[in-house]
């Protein structure tokens, strides 16, 4: 009798919270665009993500993982959110710029120096800070993934020092953060977007670029590039956006899936990202690339040549988040 009971309740427990799904959840499909080839972290991590909202939502919400910038760059993609034509995309903070100037603060060289505090500055009150004036611009950021920190690659010459930066020509993110850091240091930076950049090197448009070991790897630029050279010389996020012309049209339980899930994804990302960038030099190595470490001495003139970056990044983005920023770092290094 009792079990009886305990099954009834059970029961009509299941079928409540199923009638709660089947209002909650639309049937939606979602097209979630990104810039890297399917096999990468950035493909990997949006697999994850489909694969928890497609669980959570029992099959009713649907993300379509579109990558290789088959929907567009990432500055095109942005405007496609705005818009309302795509629904959500991942992509650099860098090309958000334009958008959103408070996204200069991630470009700042040599700011972040290590992953502890890149998570905890991007997951605390500064990253939240930034994250939110997206959504005045049409966009609501969810989660910042980890790009990573970056490197220096080019078919000229070994970087061993600051002068072997001069004339090289080098692309950049669609960024003026980026552009003047790299002509501070001597060299020709032109601007370019990501998925330009294969073909720039290969006809040699460009001698050199910028990205973390990862991307060197999935990209296959070992394959027309020669030298690489350990710089760190900045830490890049991605962040997981979405239209918020959509975002309003769903209900608060459609929210809450997303929102979990990216949290979710994010944890992943950071996890596999720097699984894989632990064992991406030594492959980079194996397929043929010269590398070397730009020493302590060259990493200090690097750094002094760059005061006036931060200058400028510190009045685009405000004095007062640039304040918050360090005292959250020192907070940060200190715990
Ligand atoms: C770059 C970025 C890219 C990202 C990616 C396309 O160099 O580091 O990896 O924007 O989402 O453009």
């Amino acid at each position: 009798m009792r079990i009886k009971f305990a099954l009834a309740g059970a029961l009509a427990a299941l079928i409540a919270a199923s009638a709660v799904q089947a209002q909650d959840f639309k049937p939606r499909i979602v097209r979630f665009g990104y810039g890297l080839v399917d096999d990468s972290n950035q493909g990997r991590a949006v697999r994850f993500f489909a694969k928890e909202v497609e669980k959570a939502t029992g099959g009713k919400m649907k993300i379509r993982a579109i990558g290789n910038a088959s929907l567009g760059s990432d500055t095109q993609m942005q405007q496609a959110l705005i818009g309302g034509a795509q629904e959500m995309m991942v992509g650099s903070t860098a090309t958000l710029v334009g958008i959103a100037p408070q996204m200069a603060l991630w470009d700042t060289p040599f700011l972040i120096t290590s992953v502890k505090e890149a998570d905890a500055l991007l997951d605390g009150p500064v990253g939240e800070k930034v994250k939110a004036t997206l959504e005045p611009k049409g966009m609501v950021g969810l989660v910042y993934w980890e790009n990573g920190f970056r490197n220096l690659t080019n078919n000229k010459q070994p970087v061993a020092r600051l002068e072997d930066m001069n004339g090289i020509k080098l692309r950049v993110m669609q960024n003026n953060v980026f552009l003047d850091s790299f002509k501070a240091l001597g060299a020709n930076a032109v601007p370019l977007p990501f998925s330009e950049l294969f073909t720039a090197l290969e006809t040699k448009a460009v001698d050199g670029q910028e990205n973390p070991y990862n991307t060197v790897l999935s990209s296959k630029f070992y394959e027309v590039q020669k030298y690489l050279t350990i710089t760190n010389h900045v830490y890049s996020p991605w962040i997981v956006t979405v239209s918020k012309k959509w975002w309003d049209q769903l209900s608060p339980a459609e929210q809450k899936v997303l929102n979990d899930a990216a949290t979710k994804s994010r944890d992943f990302e950071r996890r596999d990202t720097r699984e894989e960038a632990a064992k991406a030099l030594a492959d980079l190595k194996q397929k043929g690339m010269a590398v070397n470490e730009l020493p302590p001495a060259e990493v200090a003139r690097m750094r002094d040549k760059l005061s006036a970056v931060h200058a400028s990044v510190a009045a685009s983005v405000g004095q007062d988040l640039w304040s918050q920023t360090q005292d959250e770092l020192t907070r940060i290094r200190a715990g």
